[in-house]
């Protein structure tokens, strides 16, 4: 069975649905769950307290405030920073995502053989509700162009549902650069680009409804950021030897990691 599993919730301004998301998951998935980092970026609402009394109830919970330059890239590398030494498994996941929880069973069944598993909504299966025509336009336009100049054939790897093996996200954390959410453009390419085995299981996708809060997601903020990772990419593609050099870590010697 896979234990060992630590689950990283980037939350700024996610009050309830934190409250409803920890249970559902504590209450699946409590055998195989190490811990549960919640990073808090100085909320304005109740999140950071709504953290604490959850924590109350379920010890695995680990908070982490922020309190600086919000930023839901650097509030997923404060989560990694902050990973318990015994973590063999981490999976990637947002606080609004209260109707993939059953997902989560799928991809602790694929990971078996693969360094890392993403959750598609692109791929056979997967399904998209309400998602903005003009994220949808941007997201496919990347995913397209990176099939098209780089060969990478994943149908969805910008969506902030994954799970890696921590092995791998050991090796990813010293060249992750976003500080917005074009980290999730990182953490989903950089593995392929460089040759790890990723793997893909069908996921839905609804877009938040306005009980669950606002959407920090503004598409013109970040574009350019995604345009950066699209140039890194490249370069890495040009460059093979140069992301199994930064990406080379000090506790390990190869690249992609050995099971
Ligand atoms: N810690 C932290 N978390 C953030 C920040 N911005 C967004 N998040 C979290 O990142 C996750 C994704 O943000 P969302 O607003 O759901 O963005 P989205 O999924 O692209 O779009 P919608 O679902 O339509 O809102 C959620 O768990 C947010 O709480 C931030 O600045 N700091
Ligand atoms: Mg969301």
């Amino acid at each position: 069975m896979l234990k060992n599993l630590s689950i990283i919730i980037p939350a700024r301004n996610e009050e309830n649905n934190l409250a409803r998301i920890i249970p559902l998951i504590v209450k699946k998935y409590h055998q195989h769950i190490l811990e549960i980092i919640v990073v808090d970026d100085n909320s304005t609402d109740g999140t950071y307290l709504s953290a604490w009394e959850l924590k109350k109830q379920y010890k695995k919970i680990k908070i982490v405030r922020r309190i600086r330059n919000p930023g839901v890239g650097l509030a997923i590398k404060e989560g990694i920073k902050n990973l318990s030494p015994k973590s063999e498994y981490v999976l990637f996941m947002d606080c609004d995502f209260l109707a993939n929880v059953p997902d989560i069973a799928n991809f602790i069944k694929k990971i078996d053989g693969f360094d890392g598993v993403t959750g598609s909504r692109f791929m056979t299966r997967g399904s998209l509700k309400n998602y903005p025509f003009i994220k949808l336009i941007a997201n496919r336009s990347f995913h397209f162009l990176s099939q098209l100049i780089i060969g990478i054939p994943h149908s969805d790897l910008t969506n902030n549902f994954k799970l890696y093996r921590k092995n791998l996200v050991d090796k990813l954390y010293p060249i992750l650069r976003s500080p917005n959410f074009a980290i999730n453009a990182e953490l989903g390419y950089y593995p392929v680009i460089a040759g790890a085995s990723i793997g893909q299981i069908p996921v839905s996708w609804k877009e938040r409804t306005r009980l669950m809060g606002l959407s920090k997601f503004k598409i013109f903020r970040v574009g350019p950021s995604y345009f950066l990772v699209f140039l890194r990419l490249i370069g890495m593609r040009l460059q093979p030897a140069r992301i199994r050099t930064i990406a080379a870590h000090p506790k390990s010697d190869s690249f992609p990691p050995k099971r």
